[in-house]
């Protein structure tokens, strides 16, 4: 490189290169910062190697550390032509007329965001789903969407696999440019834990429309209208999607659980409708749907509404598909499922064998069977990668409908409860979740509100309380913040409010929120957080840095700071990224498009005296060394 800048220097050029060219032209000595991420990239592996990461500390190892099977496709072709041309072809209201007049059942493919934020602790990382993008949008051009962002994707992805869901988003829709992208968002939540200022919302949807995002998904954890119009009316001015759900819970087909009836369902369905969603999604957290109740619903919104309906589910109680295929027979629009190996159990339905079984039939889903089980290997290898993040299989008993716990929610609460040592008090974990629920009046339960009735299922338990130690006004309880949170209306009001009596209780004077939080919250300072960040990142921070920022500030921070040390590791195959290198291993890392690094790890030297170690390893076939702090 030195030689080239030599020969690339203008002087040089020009001809006017004297003996003190060199002496007195110090640029040529300022490499390219290609070659400073080289460094900060082996210093983070040389750490992990001398180190571990944390992430996976006192976990089991994976099952595979060799690439995971990429199906065949002929590169050589046009990319078929899908959902997302559609999109663009007939705008998102023509469109959305379009999915009616489809015979077979679209299909939506979870397996880039549900499945593993219910199956594995939210962990995948963006290398995993780009390698496989592109054969998707050549194997699969008939599927309708492929959710990939949203939920907890967005905190994830910062705060442990330290890679920027931007990006994700922003390379996905590159490598895959011709199926729709989905992401679920929940409405003044956005994709966070608690109601944001109105301005950060509508700034967060332009933005991820902008960066390639085509539907949202947008619910609010407790139904309430209000908490969703901000949201809605923010996609609902950019050219993508406005998905409007309604929560599912309860159960229509028990005369006696009268609170969330059809009527209920129905009424809430017009009103998405009237305040002008393009599609209605029937929001099954917990997969409580049951297959005949699934059957009435999708039938009475058919029959009530003129947009189409997208129905997600989760498969806890096994049964699911059953409710996915009467849905079809009403003439559901779009199913959610998820690839065979990331499928069941607390996460979607097996979308192989539901579009396998669905040929010869008129809702035959048109996607190529041989195409889709080539794709599930791949995700059967990629879960191998993933084995420390596997928890233990719950299989759900008949009290699911009685807890009514949602799919992301139930092996985590397990592991809360592991950790506190009440594994073996399960049962009466989930008994005292319905419980609280009940005490709270009912209500929907779904990320955030979902976590308040777990925390207060759990400090129920382990402080060996019951319903009447908590309405009992003579005990004075420290209720965990979430709990208050929610009895204080911070995540908005359920129908007919909270319970006085609780009300009382918990918040025990404290100030409540009577109308919508975002309503009160003063506006974000973009401009402020901009200069603030430019301080902290020492440059001029882009658009999607603020919004990070506001909405994630300290996750955000420790995410810069990562990248300003090790820089982007985002690409580094998954078994290397937690487990580092295996001496002689070597791997190919692109540290941008078309620059290729290839890494061989050779040996860890011995502590140094001051508590430093030396790793070497051959980068492009020269050697390089860091130097580390062990800290063992
Ligand atoms: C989320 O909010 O992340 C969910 O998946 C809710 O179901
Ligand atoms: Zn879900």
């Amino acid at each position: 490189p030195f030689l080239l800048k030599v020969l690339a220097h203008p002087t040089f050029r020009d001809g006017k290169c004297t003996t003190r060219f060199i002496d007195e032209t110090p640029e040529l000595f300022v490499f390219p910062e290609r070659r400073d991420r080289a460094t900060k990239v082996l210093t983070f592996l040389g750490e992990t190697i001398v180190n571990g990461n944390e992430l996976v500390k006192g976990r089991p190892g994976p099952k595979r550390r060799e690439p995971a099977h990429v199906p065949e496709y002929d590169t050589h072709q046009p990319i078929p032509s899908g959902s997302k041309d559609k999109l663009k072809e007939l705008g998102p209201a023509k469109f959305a007329e379009w999915i009616k007049d489809q015979k077979q059942l679209l299909i939506t493919d979870t397996t880039f965001r549900d499945a593993h934020q219910s199956l594995l602790a939210t962990r995948m990382r963006t290398v995993d789903m780009l390698n496989i993008a592109e054969a998707y949008s050549r194997l699969l051009p008939n599927l309708f969407s492929i959710e990939m962002w949203g939920g907890a994707t967005f905190d994830v992805s910062m705060r442990f696999l330290k890679e920027s869901p931007w990006q994700r988003l922003a390379d996905f829709r590159e490598k895959c440019p011709n199926i729709l992208t989905q992401m679920l968002l929940r409405a003044s939540n956005a994709v966070g834990y608690t109601n944001y200022p109105d301005n950060i919302v509508k700034e967060f949807c332009k933005e991820a429309s902008d960066c390639g995002m085509d539907i949202f998904r947008i619910f609010d954890a407790l139904n309430w209208l209000d908490n969703m119009k901000v949201a809605m009316e923010a996609v609902l001015e950019t050219d993508s999607l406005c998905e409007a759900s309604i929560c599912y819970t309860g159960d229509i087909s028990d005369p006696k659980r009268t609170k969330y009836d059809l009527k209920y369902y129905v009424n809430l369905a017009k009103e998405l409708e009237n305040m002008g969603a393009h599609i209605l999604a029937i929001k099954d957290m917990a997969g409580l749907c049951k297959p005949e109740a699934a059957r009435t619903l999708v039938k009475a919104l058919k029959d009530e509404i003129g947009i189409p309906i997208h129905f997600h589910t989760h498969d806890t109680a096994g049964i699911q598909a059953a409710a996915i295929l009467n849905g079809a027979g009403v003439d559901l629009d779009i199913a959610d499922a998820a690839m065979a190996p990331l499928s069941g159990g607390t996460a979607q339905v097996n979308l192989n064998t539901i579009a396998t079984s669905l040929q010869n039939t008129p809702r035959d889903t048109g996607l190529n069977s041989d195409s889709l089980d080539a794709i599930a290997e791949y995700w059967r290898n990629v879960r191998e990668f993933y084995t420390p993040f596997e928890t233990d299989v719950l299989p759900a008993t008949g009290d699911l409908y009685d807890h009514e716990m949602p799919g992301g929610q139930y092996t985590n609460l397990f592991m809360q409860a592991r950790s506190l040592g009440l594994a073996d008090r399960w049962p009466e974990i989930c008994h005292t979740y319905g419980e609280v629920n009940r005490m709270f009046g009912d209500i929907v339960k779904v990320t955030p509100t979902s976590k308040a009735v777990g925390d207060m299922a759990l400090f129920m338990v382990s402080g060996d309380l019951a319903k009447e130690d908590i309405l009992n006004p003579e005990r004075d309880l420290a209720y965990p913040q979430s709990v208050i949170d929610l009895i204080g209306g911070a995540m908005g009001q359920p129908p007919g409010g909270f319970p006085q009596e609780i009300k009382d209780r918990v918040l025990a004077g404290r100030e409540e929120f009577t109308e919508r939080p975002g309503k009160t919250l003063p506006p974000a300072d973009f401009a402020a957080a901009r200069a603030d960040l430019t301080q902290q990142l020492g440059h001029e921070p882009s658009d999607r840095e603020v919004l990070s920022h506001l909405l994630y500030t300290k996750v955000f921070k420790d995410f810069a700071a990562h990248q300003a040390k090790y820089s982007d590791v985002s690409g580094l195959p998954t078994p290397n990224f937690f487990y580092g290198l295996e001496p002689g291993e070597e791997i190919a890392f692109d540290i941008e498009e078309g620059k290729r690094l290839f890494i061989k790890f050779l040996a860890v030297g011995n502590p140094h005296p001051d508590g430093t170690r030396t790793v070497f390893f051959e980068l492009n076939g020269q050697p390089r060394d860091v130097t580390v702090v062990d800290k063992s």
